[in-house]
């Protein structure tokens, strides 16, 4: 028996950051031998915020270099580009018209992205779930890592997926496999640095909340310089009322590979003014190997077009059947 398929994306809305690397791309190295992968740059999803249209493609390769840069080995992982691939907009039309609206209504990404965005939200952002759904749908994955903030979503995949397949398979013959999530023992939430109790994010308009992986040893020690702290001496984690403490113990333990043991003892009598510069030659150095691939890889021309191109060529032959298989129980005619 072949290896098990698994798939998952990010969207390329920007410079990615510690988040998006420990949160996913870590994990999707770690597990990749085990699975075959197909990851892909959310391209799509990128533009139901508003956007800046001269920085997408960039980042969109961008996001792909780093995901070589992190570990992700073409052996093992298929990496495409979701607009590069039409089956994906196709899929999610045929599911808007079999999707409840109240399902979409229901999802709270949605109300917590729809109350930021005020009188401009966008028809895009409502149907985000459903164009989702289809690109996981489209590759049959058996299992989707998935954190937190992504389990409701998943959950609505398998409820298209299975009405579909209510409406118009058999029980014998289902039109679409639907995926189970694949949920880390302990995912790392990584935290803003301004704010310990909100996510590091991309989207967050300061810049100092976050470090981003492509950050110089000069913008992480300001950044960390920076960073909220408190004033009560010996670090501690897990104490609710030092979230930014736990959230930068728990960066260290990961980055430095040690046990949590090990750090609480090391960190139990230390002021912020001793621990912060040791942090932060945790970080540059983490970095460090990242860094200087990504810039091997973006120096070398063609190389990454070349990847982009393959992973289109091999995703889009897998995607192309799914639809043509959902276009069929719908009753659509076999273009000439
Ligand atoms: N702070 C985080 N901690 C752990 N994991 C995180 N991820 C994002 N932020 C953190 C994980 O990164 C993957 C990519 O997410 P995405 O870009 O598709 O959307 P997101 O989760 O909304 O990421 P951002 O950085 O916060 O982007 P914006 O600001 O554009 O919305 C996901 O696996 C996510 O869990």
């Amino acid at each position: 028996m072949g290896k098990q398929r698994v798939l998952s994306g990010i969207q390329p809305t920007g410079e990615l950051h510690l988040g998006n690397y420990l949160g996913a791309i870590r994990n999707w190295v770690e597990i990749q031998q085990e699975y075959d992968s197909f990851l892909f740059m959310a391209d799509l999803h990128a533009i139901t915020v508003p956007h800046d249209p001269t920085k997408l493609a960039k980042n969109t390769y961008n996001v792909a270099a780093m995901y070589l840069a992190c570990g992700i080995d073409l052996n093992c992982a298929t990496i495409f580009v979701q607009s590069h691939i039409p089956a994906h907009t196709q899929l999610a039309w045929l599911f808007n018209c079999i999707t409840p609206v109240n399902w979409l209504e229901d999802m709270v990404q949605f109300k917590e992205k729809a109350i930021k965005q005020g009188e401009n939200v966008s028809a895009g952002l409502l149907t985000y779930p459903v164009l989702q759904a289809a690109d996981i749908l489209l590759y049959e994955p058996d299992k989707v890592p998935v954190g937190e903030d992504q389990k409701q979503h998943l959950e609505l995949t398998r409820d298209i997926a299975a009405r579909l397949n209510y409406q118009y398979g058999t029980e014998d013959e289902p039109v679409l496999k639907l995926p189970e999530p694949l949920i880390r023992a302990e995912g790392a939430r990584v935290m803003s640095l301004t704010d310990g109790t909100r996510k590091m994010s991309k989207s967050d308009p300061s810049d100092l909340s976050r470090i981003n992986m492509l950050d110089t040893p000069e913008q992480i020690q300001h950044k960390i310089k920076r960073c909220k702290t408190d004033s009560v001496r010996g670090l501690t984690f897990d104490d609710p009322e030092r979230p930014e403490c736990n959230n930068l113990l728990t960066l260290y333990m990961i980055l430095s590979d040690q046990t949590k043991a090990a750090v609480a003892t090391e960190c139990q009598d230390m002021g912020w003014g001793q621990f912060k510069p040791l942090f932060t030659e945790t970080v540059i150095s983490a970095l460090k190997p990242i860094q200087d691939r990504y810039h091997e890889i973006m120096a070398e021309p063609g190389y990454l077009e070349s990847v982009l191109r393959d992973g289109r060529d091999k995703a889009e032959a897998i995607a192309n059947q799914t639809l043509a298989r959902v276009k069929a129980v719908l009753g659509y005619s076999v273009p000439l």
